[in-house]
């Protein structure tokens, strides 16, 4: 008989992990709702072997359709989704994806308690954690807003739309979109070129995004330049101002967007990613203008955490196959878990997995406590500048350990890793845009500078990290880095080529000398 090779299969995320056993200790040691959370995520990661990565497979496997025009010649711009991304839509609400950041009941521990759903649930997603980034960044931008003096209209408008997104009801549920990026602008914002006309009470947008994810949201918070009477505009960052857009009639028809086309992407096949013309679009003014990316960075920099997150799950959910293969494959007479070389690869792994995962759920620890202090109305300061810093370094730093790592575990594999059918290539495909999406690691290592130039971050940082090692056995090894730190910023003085010509390992090395802190804590 032919031999055929077993392979390798998904475990229960929650019960085969024990590194996030280990962390929910760390993350959850005093809280009251800590037996509550752990009862959640046990049962929502056995609906998710048991439903949920059907529907993502069914997704992945029927890709969204772009039907321009309806049989009989309207334009209709529809965009096809599989029942399978539906049912994620649904269950998205279902879950409290977006609420349980949102409830003031959960106001402990609501972040870490989505977030660990947000690990769990993202390999089996078909990437329905991208609408939800953006949905839960456009949540947060709203509830910045909602705490400052805007005018009624569009507070009703926001308030509304905060109702819609943090629901749990699946009819009432929305997602939001965050179209920044165009042709010219790409990383640079900047340079974008859509307009915004002044008409009576609203403006009317003008303009093309070259890539906005999840084209089938109900809303997306955007950037245009608001011409002024003579129809001039203000060029560069300072011209750019907010808008919050809804984009569909009560018919279901787009109000005055045109889908030009679907993207043809190297992976995320599942997730719609579209062209759009903005073509008199009625959008709000949300915030000054003038102070358009200054505004919607509330919403990129909780996408970003979501990234960090996301990557995470893959990173996770990769180690657990190759690790279950490792114990089904024999070759050269051994399993591949008895060989010293394979063993040694995927201790590594795990180490590499167990860094990326402890400096994102600090950084997510840190949005918890950020938010509890200020619905308990005390000083966050510090912890804000912490938050402000490690955000991109979780982003930059997890997406690109995990490209490397995703690379290797593939190979692990042999050549089964290169086989479409086995569903593992799509994890190589997938990785590569999260290292892209929400800032390069150029972009987000320089956005590190000017967390550090703005904010003062890096002074928080030596005190925070000083703090965290106060009881480590390795403390004089970390001291001796937190050293090298302030020796590299040094040497850097005021030169800001210098800073930004080295930005990149200097972002590393903050991450490493953090994790080296925190991992300990973590596991
Ligand atoms: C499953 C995973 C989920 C992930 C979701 C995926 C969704 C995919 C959708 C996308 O990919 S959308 C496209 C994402 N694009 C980006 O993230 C843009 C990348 N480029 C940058 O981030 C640039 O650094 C940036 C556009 C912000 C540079 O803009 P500027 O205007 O050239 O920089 P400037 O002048 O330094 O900043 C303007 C203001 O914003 C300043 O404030 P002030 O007006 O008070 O001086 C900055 O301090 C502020 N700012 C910039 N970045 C900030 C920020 N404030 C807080 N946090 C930040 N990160």
């Amino acid at each position: 008989m032919s031999f055929i090779q077993n392979a390798p299969e998904i475990h229960d995320p929650y019960e085969s992990d024990l590194h996030l056993k280990k962390a929910i200790k760390w993350l959850l040691q005093k809280d009251p709702h800590k037996s509550e959370i752990e009862k959640d995520l046990k049962r929502f990661s056995k609906r998710i072997m048991s439903e949920v990565h059907s529907w993502a497979m069914e997704a992945e496997g029927n890709p969204p359709q772009h039907i321009p025009y309806s049989p009989w010649g309207k334009r209709i711009d529809e965009i096809k989704v599989s029942q399978g991304w539906k049912n994620l839509d649904a269950l998205s609400a279902e879950e409290g994806i977006i609420e349980l950041g949102y409830n003031p009941l959960n106001s402990t521990s609501g972040r870490i308690h989505q977030f660990l759903k947000i690990y769990l649930f993202h390999p089996s997603s078909a990437f329905y954690t991208c609408p939800l980034a953006m949905t839960d960044g456009a949540a947060k931008l709203i509830q910045v807003f909602l705490k400052r003096e805007i005018g009624s209209a569009e507070k009703e408008q926001i308030t509304n739309a905060f109702e819609h997104l943090t629901s749990r009801d699946p009819e009432k549920f929305w997602t939001s979109g965050q179209w920044m990026t165009e042709k010219t602008g790409g990383s640079d914002v900047a340079i974008s070129q859509t307009r915004a006309r002044k008409m009576g009470d609203h403006y009317e947008l003008y303009g093309t995004k070259w890539f906005t994810s999840a084209t089938t949201s109900q809303m997306c918070f955007t950037l245009a330049r608001i011409e002024d009477d003579q129809g001039d505009v203000i060029d560069g960052s300072r011209g750019l101002s907010l808008f919050y857009v809804e984009l569909r009639n009560e018919d279901g028809d787009l109000k005055n967007i045109r889908v030009r086309r679907l993207k043809d992407k190297l992976g995320t096949k599942a997730l719609p990613t579209a062209e759009i013309d903005f073509d008199g679009t009625p959008g709000t003014l949300i915030g000054k203008p003038g102070e358009g990316i200054k505004n919607i960075s509330h919403l990129f920099n909780i996408t970003r955490i979501y990234n960090a997150c996301t990557t995470v799950g893959s990173f996770k959910r990769l180690l657990q196959l190759a690790e279950d293969f490792s114990e089904k494959r024999v070759a050269f007479g051994k399993k591949l878990s008895a060989q010293p070389l394979h063993k040694r690869m995927l201790t590594e792994a795990n180490v590499a997995f167990e860094k990326c995962f402890a400096l994102t759920f600090f950084t997510v620890d840190l949005l918890q406590r950020e938010e509890t202090a200020e619905r308990l109305g005390q000083s966050n300061e510090t912890t804000s500048k912490l938050l402000r810093l490690f955000t991109p370094l979780a982003k930059l730093y997890t997406a690109k350990i995990n490209m490397i790592w995703t690379s290797e575990l593939l190979e692990s594999f042999g050549g089964a890793g290169f086989i479409e059918d086995t569903g593992l290539p799509r994890f190589l495909r997938d990785s590569q845009v999260l290292t892209i999406w929400e800032g390069t690691t150029n972009v987000l290592s320089l956005d590190v500078l000017r967390a550090i130039q703005k904010e003062q971050a890096l002074e928080v940082y030596l005190e925070e990290i000083s703090k965290l090692i106060s009881g480590d056995s390795h403390r004089a090894e970390i001291e001796k880095r937190l050293e090298k730190i302030k020796d590299m910023a040094n040497s850097y003085g005021d030169d800001l080529e210098k800073w930004q010509y080295h930005a990149r390992e200097f972002s590393f090395e903050l991450c490493e000398t953090a994790i080296a802190a925190i991992r300990p804590l973590a596991f």
